[in-house]
């Protein structure tokens, strides 16, 4: 139990700058009281969600919509609110000339537009601190014959080249991949297989991310972690849950199942390190955001110590016996065992409140930013 215990205080998830704003589906957005008017408001309410769980010291950005004058100083205030600035997330998705695609594009004027984005979001790295880019290209196209399926990936090809050899010591790319959407005939990074055989040829500094909302329906996320672990290949995470396509609700809110057979196999693999990150990817439409991201925290570290406690030698017997009924049986006693005095404990031991959701709503902290956050322009997608 105490090295459970151990792993469990090491775990660090980091929360999305963009989960902090507004955000809506296409048909409306709603907006919400206190909501952040700009990343150093979004980086205070990240902060308490690193207050109450003590697991979530870092915020990733979103370029540019947590676009600065000063990045060295938006840093510092992040450090000063007691978190770090995360992975940086490049934006090519949302410019009138990405209509036809950014690194994918058919007009080198727009890929050259597109990459030094990239190349501006390794500035970004050098001057937060950041060791991590992470990478996703809404590129594809919707009718057959509307380009070539081929070229595009040379397109694909040469642009990361060009990110990739801008890297510095110590940093590195997470490649994306998502099956549809906003193309609906063919994504040119549309899954694993795709991002994996990018970031092989390219080298150890490019590695895949897995957003666990980007796949077909009924796909076996865990084979594909248990495979890029083995790979080296497995650079981290996009939490969040779906029931249906990209919905981007709260992770473990779906298939806390599923969720548990992940961070299994992310231990199983080795991969529950430093180099794994867990990031949450999520929106928070319908359901207050600073409560959304702590609950989805605490799914992340359930499902986390529920797979810790899974009995690995008992496992490994049964399954080299071809017991087929005890083998699912261990795991099933690790999935069904309510973890959530083992982590009220460890909050406590870390001087945490044992209840992070109740501790936060008692805070004050939502009434404070409700009464003070008015006027100005509540930050939200493009902002
Ligand atoms: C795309 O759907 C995605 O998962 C990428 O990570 C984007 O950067 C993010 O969502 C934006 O919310
Ligand atoms: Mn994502």
């Amino acid at each position: 139990m105490t090295d459970i215990k151990a792993a469990l205080r090491a775990q660090r998830i980091e929360t999305p700058s963009w989960a902090y704003g507004n955000s809506g589906t296409r048909f409306k957005v709603f907006a919400q009281q206190g909501v952040p008017r700009d990343p150093y408001e979004k980086l205070a309410d990240a902060a308490q969600v690193h207050a109450y769980t003590g697991i979530a010291p870092t915020v990733a950005l979103h370029i540019p919509w947590d676009k600065v004058d000063d990045y060295a100083d938006l840093a510092r205030h992040a450090r000063d609110l007691g978190v770090g600035i995360g992975a940086i997330n490049s934006n090519v998705f949302q410019d009138d000339d990405y209509k036809l695609g950014s690194v994918t594009h058919p007009d080198a004027r727009v890929r050259r537009k597109a990459t030094d984005h990239l190349l501006e979001c390794v500035d970004i790295m050098d001057a937060t601190g950041s060791d991590t880019l992470k990478l996703w290209f809404s590129d594809g196209i919707n009718y057959p014959g509307q380009d070539d399926l081929r070229a595009r990936q040379d397109r694909l090809a040469e642009s990361l080249a060009e990110v990739y050899d801008r890297l510095g010591e110590g940093q590195r790319f997470l490649l994306e991949y998502k099956l549809f959407e906003p193309a609906f005939y063919a994504t040119d990074v549309p899954d694993w297989g795709t991002a994996y055989a990018h970031c092989v040829k390219l080298g150890p500094k490019a590695q895949v991310v897995v957003d666990t909302g980007h796949h077909a329906p009924g796909t076996n996320i865990e084979f594909i972690v248990a495979f890029l672990l083995r790979e080296g290949k497995l650079g981290g995470f996009d939490f969040n849950s779906r029931f249906y396509a990209d919905d981007d609700l709260m992770v473990g809110a779906a298939d806390p199942f599923q969720l548990f057979r992940i961070m299994y196999e992310v231990i199983r693999g080795g991969g529950f390190t430093d180099e794994v990150a867990f990031m949450l990817d999520q929106c928070h439409n319908i359901e207050p955001k600073i409560p959304g991201q702590i609950r989805s925290v605490m799914n992340v570290q359930e499902a986390t110590a529920k797979a810790l406690l899974v009995d690995r030698a008992a496992l490994s017997a049964a399954q080299q016996a071809g017991d087929v009924l005890g083998a699912n049986a261990v795991l099933m006693d690790a999935y069904n065992t309510d973890v959530r005095p083992l982590l009220a404990e460890l909050r406590e031991e870390m001087g945490l409140a044992p209840d992070p959701m109740a501790a936060y709503a008692t805070s004050g902290y939502f009434e404070k930013i409700a009464a003070e956050r008015v006027g100005g322009n509540q930050a939200g997608w493009g902002a």
